[in-house]
């Protein structure tokens, strides 16, 4: 699996609960939100990374989700097109950020892609094709990938905002999943979680730490089998905009 040095997080705006959300979970608090964010950065400090914090930016409700916005690797930044249109220009200041560190190329017309599609395990990235991301950005991605030496395949997804809303990749040949979307992975070593605690399925895996969202016991239980170093962060007012921890960060 591959080691992080360095993130790039957005802080959430004041308008947070403005954004796009299919949850019935209630609105989400501002004071909240931004505490959890300033805990989660700590978590990743605590993983070792350099994290970039940028200001909350009011014209993208959604702009802390940041992993929608590129695919980062060694070798290159990948820009996204986001597939909801009040998202797009969220890339702008991303790609800014990024271009300080690596070279970058970019997701193009008619493509869509949502970082939140994009599950790397080890050399190969696995695309979820979605309402967020159609077959023409996909396409494009594997040729850029393909061009640094990596591999790449779509997934149907059906039903969940992102691929990674439903599977994770914990390194060590685990992944942890929905059932729905379990079925389609096996027969790796999966981790098939029950429906009430399928939000658990977005952990992230950064160094010798997984990032688990609070609040999922019997997740949290087989992930400890497992013998993971976990860090627990309460995720509720993000869960609230339908984002995750993966959501949160641009990792490389
Ligand atoms: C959206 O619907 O775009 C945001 N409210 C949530 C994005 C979550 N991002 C992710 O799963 N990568």
């Amino acid at each position: 699996m591959q080691r992080f040095t360095n993130a790039i997080v957005r802080q959430p705006g004041k308008n947070f609960a403005d954004g796009i959300t299919t949850s019935n979970l209630g609105k989400p608090s501002y004071e909240k939100a931004l505490e959890q964010h300033n805990a989660y950065c700590e978590a990743l400090k605590k993983c070792g990374l350099d994290v970039t914090v940028l200001e909350a930016d009011e014209r993208f409700p959604d702009g802390c989700f940041v992993e929608d916005t590129a695919v980062v690797t060694k070798e290159v930044a990948i820009i996204s097109r986001p597939g909801d249109p009040s998202r797009i220009d969220e890339v702008e200041k991303i790609s800014e950020e990024l271009s300080k560190h690596k070279k970058t190329e970019r997701i193009v017309a008619p493509g869509f892609l949502d970082g939140g599609d994009i599950m790397r395990v080890e050399n190969h990235f696995y695309i979820g094709l979605t309402k967020r991301t159609n077959i023409e950005g996909a396409n494009q991605l594997e040729s850029i990938l393909n061009k640094y030496g990596h591999t790449a395949s779509t997934v149907n997804v059906d039903k969940i905002l992102h691929l990674k809303t439903g599977i994770a990749y914990l390194g060590d040949g685990n992944f942890i999943a929905v059932k729905q979307l379990a079925e389609k992975f096996s027969p790796s070593k999966i981790i098939v979680l029950d429906p009430e605690e399928s939000y658990s399925a977005n952990c992230l895996k950064i160094n010798n730490y997984l990032l688990v969202p609070k609040g999922f016991p019997k997740s949290k239980a087989k992930i400890l089998e497992l013998g993971y170093d976990i860090i627990e962060v309460e995720m509720s007012e993000f869960r609230k905009m339908d984002g995750g921890l993966t959501c949160l960060s641009l990792l490389f």
